[in-house]
């Protein structure tokens, strides 16, 4: 373990000039003398990061940043533009310049057997953060750090059944949900497409009749939700897989002459401040929680992998959901 440390520390010597080609950059988080409990530079991390595609994201490259600079650990950061390419090649150059550990959110589920493959022949330990792989060998990371999305999914959808009445605006009967989904392929698009599905079959009234990517971003939601109100009739509810995407479709229903939140109810997942701002307003009905803030578990997890101790397969993050009246209550302290 010790030689591996040491390996790694005089690769991460040496990678500090390449590490600024391209889309990755070297922090030097831990070189300034920033200090941490770890001394500088003990660990190298590389960090491959989705992007920039929504507030939550922000929130948690920033998290991700912050912490490592508090636990003085070297991190390398890239940010792939959502593209899964773009990841695959940080990866490698990660491998290439012997870091300690990989971390990353993979932008989507499948496809990352052979790099994973490189990463641990290489003995380089691998954490997901935020999104997971979907991958029949679970040896190929050692943990997966992030939260339930079925149950946000979920959440989402019991919102919905308990406040059918007051969500079928139009009276018909019917409650036609139009639903924006996030990154096609992506795990958070996936899974919270599927508990919001299974949760409304409790009542048949419900009705998904149209959904569509909008790529977890507000132009991608925006634009998603003009085309859904000249082609559908009688919208009753959107569900917005992030906040980025329903502040999109209000703008959109805004521009139509309607009221979001009244004409068109919305519920939407993350809770980052511009949507809890936008519920608070009563112009979203309802928000589940999505904790961005992963920066300080994904240190300590790295240091106990990069030390060899035991760390759980799965750690999943705490979250809960908001209406418009507990929205106004914690407004003031929501930190992103
Ligand atoms: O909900 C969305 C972001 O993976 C949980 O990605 C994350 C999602 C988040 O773009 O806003």
């Amino acid at each position: 373990m010790f030689k591996k440390i040491l390996t790694a520390t005089a690769g991460a010597a040496l990678i500090g000039g390449l590490a600024a080609c391209g889309s990755s950059s070297s922090d030097g988080a831990g070189s300034g003398g920033s200090g941490g409990s770890g001394g500088s530079g003990d660990i190298t991390m590389g960090f491959s990061q989705v992007g920039a595609e929504s507030g939550w994201r922000s929130a948690n490259t920033t998290s991700v940043r912050d912490s490592a600079k508090t636990d003085g650990i070297d991190l390398k950061f890239s940010d792939a533009q959502q593209k899964q390419e773009n990841q695959i090649k940080a990866l490698r150059s990660y491998i290439q310049q012997k870091v300690d550990v990989i971390a990353f959110s993979p932008v989507v589920e499948t496809g990352w057997d052979s790099v994973l493959q490189e990463a641990k022949r290489a003995k380089i330990p691998v954490i997901l953060t935020d999104r997971s792989v979907d991958s029949e060998d679970d040896s190929l990371y050692a943990t997966f750090l992030g939260s339930d999305f079925v149950e946000e999914g979920e959440k989402a959808g019991q919102w919905l059944v308990d406040n059918a009445a007051d969500s079928d605006v139009d009276g018909n009967g019917a409650i036609n949900v139009v639903e924006l989904q996030g990154t096609t392929g992506a795990a958070p698009a996936i899974d919270r497409k599927e508990g919001f599905a299974e949760t409304t079959k409790a009542d048949p009234t419900i009705k998904v009749v149209a959904s569509q990517t909008g790529d977890f971003t507000r132009d991608g939601g925006k634009k998603v939700m003009e085309s859904f109100l000249k082609s559908q009739k009688g919208i009753d509810v959107v569900y917005a897989h992030n906040d980025d995407m329903g502040l999109g479709a209000i703008e959109a229903i805004e521009a139509a002459g309607k009221v979001p939140g009244k004409d068109i109810k919305i519920i939407t997942v993350d809770a980052v401040k511009d949507g809890m701002t936008a519920l608070s307003e009563g112009k979203i009905n309802y928000i589940v929680e999505c904790n961005p803030l992963l920066g300080p578990q994904l240190m300590d997890l790295a240091k106990k992998v990069v030390a060899g101790e035991d760390v759980p397969k799965r750690v999943v993050t705490e979250e809960s959901a908001f209406d418009q009246e507990t929205a106004k209550q914690v407004l003031a302290d929501r930190q992103y």
